[in-house]
């Protein structure tokens, strides 16, 4: 059988790694882009032991003519997955104008290019739970409204609405999944699990005195990014182009994810003081290891995720081993 052809943008990334993996060894060739500033950043493939079998490419995705010499170039292409972002929501408050060129725009750029090259090629779109914002339903599922509160939610909606756009305008198979914030070893340092995992084993070996974090009652509906790659490819493989919610309708705050981190380190530790005094002193020696830094806070934050997957539970979870 012809082998399939899939391109990942943001190849670099956290999500990309696993997706690639994922597709190699399902026996796709993979096209893996990046923009040229993260050349240097791809110790996740190479973690992964796959740097060596994806095509490199280079590609801006505020550049319209780089993304058609793509697709000019790759002309097989079966699938292409935009996981390419500024993806940080705190930065998209400093770089609004940025994030919405790349985030939003960027993804119309490449629906255009497909459009205009070959439409048949397939089109995931990484769409973000961010998008609900200050929620409006108790439980978010597709039918949710949207009400977002960050420069990089919003351009989110954009790409989320123009994909459908495109799917119900020119009868293209684009689709969006809204995954619920997943976490890795492969996340990146600036995102809460990550930050303070790595901040507390720091504290745990005495390579750091104290970690500063922000809005720490924050709640969020984590889970497993190496699973949630294989979503998005299942969601490519079926007949009808939808969108799905993937989340594990669960979700717990900043705070607990703290304390679960604490028991795995064994370290005995108490909360005190309140709002911007909060405090997290360490029982043995009465040190403090955890402060708040306004800092962290942003301008507006959303406080509660919690997703509702039972469409994808129904159409989508299991079938992508069979597949
Ligand atoms: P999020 O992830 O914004 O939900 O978006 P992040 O881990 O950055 O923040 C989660 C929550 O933790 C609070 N918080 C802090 N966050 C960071 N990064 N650093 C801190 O010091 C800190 N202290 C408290 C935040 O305020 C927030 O409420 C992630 C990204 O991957 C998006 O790209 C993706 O779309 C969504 O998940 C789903």
């Amino acid at each position: 059988m012809k082998k399939k052809v899939a391109l990942i943008t943001g190849i670099s990334g956290q999500d990309g790694a696993y997706l690639a993996n994922f597709l190699l060894k399902k026996n796709y060739k993979v096209i893996g882009t990046d923009r040229r500033s993260s050349r240097s950043n791809l110790w996740r493939l190479r973690r992964l032991g796959i740097e060596k079998k994806i095509i490199f490419e280079e590609m801006e995705l505020s550049e319209n003519c780089e993304i058609d010499r793509m697709f000019k170039k790759y002309r097989n292409l079966n699938e292409v997955y935009n996981l390419a972002a500024q993806s940080f929501v705190a930065t998209s408050f400093n770089s609004p104008i940025n994030t919405s060129n790349i985030t939003g725009i960027g993804t119309l750029r490449i629906l255009e290019s497909i459009r205009n090259f070959n439409p048949k090629i397939k089109f995931y779109q990484a769409s973000s739970s961010e998008m609900y914002g200050k929620i409006l339903e108790k439980n978010q599922n597709e039918t949710t409204p949207f009400n977002p509160t960050s420069p990089y939610a919003i351009s989110k909606v954009f790409a989320h609405f123009i994909t459908k756009n495109y799917r119900e305008a020119y009868n293209m198979f684009a689709v969006s999944g809204i995954l619920f914030n997943h976490e890795s070893p492969l996340r990146g340092e600036e995102f809460v699990t990550r930050k303070i995992t790595l901040g507390l084993t720091k504290i745990f070996n005495n390579d750091l005195d104290c970690l500063e974090l922000g809005n720490i009652n924050a709640k969020r509906d984590w889970g497993y990014a190496k699973e949630y790659v294989e979503l998005m490819w299942a969601m490519l493989q079926r007949k009808k182009a939808e969108d799905f919610v993937i989340a594990t309708g669960k979700y717990y705050s900043i705070k607990d994810f703290i304390e679960e981190c604490l028991k795995i380190l064994k370290i005995k530790a108490r909360w005190v003081g309140k709002g911007l005094g909060t405090k997290l002193v360490r029982l043995k020696d009465k040190k403090t290891i955890i402060r708040i830094n306004p800092r962290f806070f942003r301008p507006s934050d959303v406080n509660l995720l919690h997703g509702d997957a039972s469409k994808a539970k129904k159409n989508l979870i299991g079938n992508q081993k069979q597949i």
